[in-house]
């Protein structure tokens, strides 16, 4: 795009430098990458990012080529989340600032693959703090879970501070990554910042390989049979949330002020808590001829080791984090979208 167009088109926006004064000018540099943009939560977050920042301006990658979702209006680059010199062949080509580090394996598949799951985990997080380090990219939003916590963790309104001793080999790579993430900001003033997702639950794309993933799968089933068979008991309360609330935290924590952001590990974030009988008779409101099953796997065991609900007190201290969706509005959603 020439720069004429380029400023016109922010003028539009509302982000010319020159009208809008020097927050503006940040704003107008912003360029960023997003490692792992085709799964659930890079999806929904890259095409939140190019609403808000112009869709030239985040660049989209994946391990794998795009279906056009995300190639469709912006750039895309199959990248591999391991190899430092490819990303950093990205980071100079566009000039990149901020780094969104989402490619990662989910507690269930880890427990499949532990070796594969740590070098991914790990290795991905250490070359974009070292990127960081290096000021090569200035600012880096890297996910952290409620798999932190483990079995000797209170289950019951988990603290920001507790005991933690993740029995997963995800929890473990999540709960290092958490370490790594303040000892690069401590050490190197790394600007780096980070959440501990609940289960996420959106209809734009799947999950993959998560134990939480049933609350997304129920949906899909409940609309295409009108059954669902539950690989976790009906007991099993975790934390959730419905991803355009999460996807506003992500853009607020990486929109707040440096100072304000305290908390270098990963802020505890709470949404919903429900287990599969909650979501299931909300389902039912609706579907009034859904029938729900239980068999569950080994993912019971996982979830068993996680919280049922999570106390978010810092990070609606530090950056005004408020959960908004309910259950029943979730559900609304879902039905709604999928069945489109
Ligand atoms: C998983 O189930 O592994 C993830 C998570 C809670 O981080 N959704």
């Amino acid at each position: 795009m020439d720069i004429l167009k380029l400023i016109l088109s922010e003028c539009k926006r509302g982000e010319n430098p020159y009208i809008y004064g020097t927050k503006k000018i940040k704003i107008l540099k912003k360029r960023i990458l997003i490692i792992g943009a085709s799964g659930q939560l890079g999806t929904d977050l890259t095409l939140q990012l190019r609403k808000k920042y112009g869709n030239h301006k985040v660049v989209a990658t994946d391990i794998r080529e795009d279906d056009g979702t995300l190639s469709k209006e912006g750039p895309f680059e199959v990248l591999d989340a391991m190899d430092y010199e490819a990303i950093e062949d990205v980071v100079i080509r566009y000039e990149i600032t901020d780094v969104y580090l989402l490619a990662a394996m989910l507690s269930a598949t880890a427990e499949k693959f532990p070796m594969r799951a740590w070098n991914l985990n790990m290795n991905s997080l250490f070359n974009v703090l070292n990127l960081a380090k290096d000021r090569k990219i200035k600012k880096v939003f890297w996910p952290s879970s409620i798999a932190v916590f483990g079995p000797t963790t209170p289950r019951q309104n988990t603290p920001q501070k507790t005991i933690m001793e993740p029995s997963t080999v995800y929890g473990i790579s999540k709960q290092a990554g958490e370490r790594w993430c303040e000892y690069y900001h401590n050490k190197y003033g790394v600007d780096v910042r980070s959440i501990r997702y609940p289960g996420l639950i959106s209809y734009k794309a799947t999950p993959g390989g998560g134990t939480t993933d049933y609350a997304v799968d129920i949906y899909h089933k409940a609309v295409k049979h009108s059954k669902y068979i539950c690989f976790l008991d009906k007991q099993t309360t975790l934390p959730m949330m419905y991803i355009d609330d999460a996807i506003r935290a992500t853009l607020t924590i990486m929109d707040a002020p440096k100072k304000a952001i305290k908390v270098r590990s990963s802020y505890n974030l709470s949404g919903l808590s429900f287990n599969p009988i909650d979501i299931s008779e909300s389902i039912k409101k609706q579907i009034p001829s859904f029938e729900i099953s239980y068999e569950p796997d080994f993912r019971q065991k996982i979830a068993d080791s996680w919280p049922q609900s999570i106390d978010d007190t810092d990070a609606t201290k530090d950056w005004g984090w408020k959960n908004k969706t309910s259950l029943e509005e979730m559900t609304d959603i879902m039905l709604k979208n999928l069945s489109d």
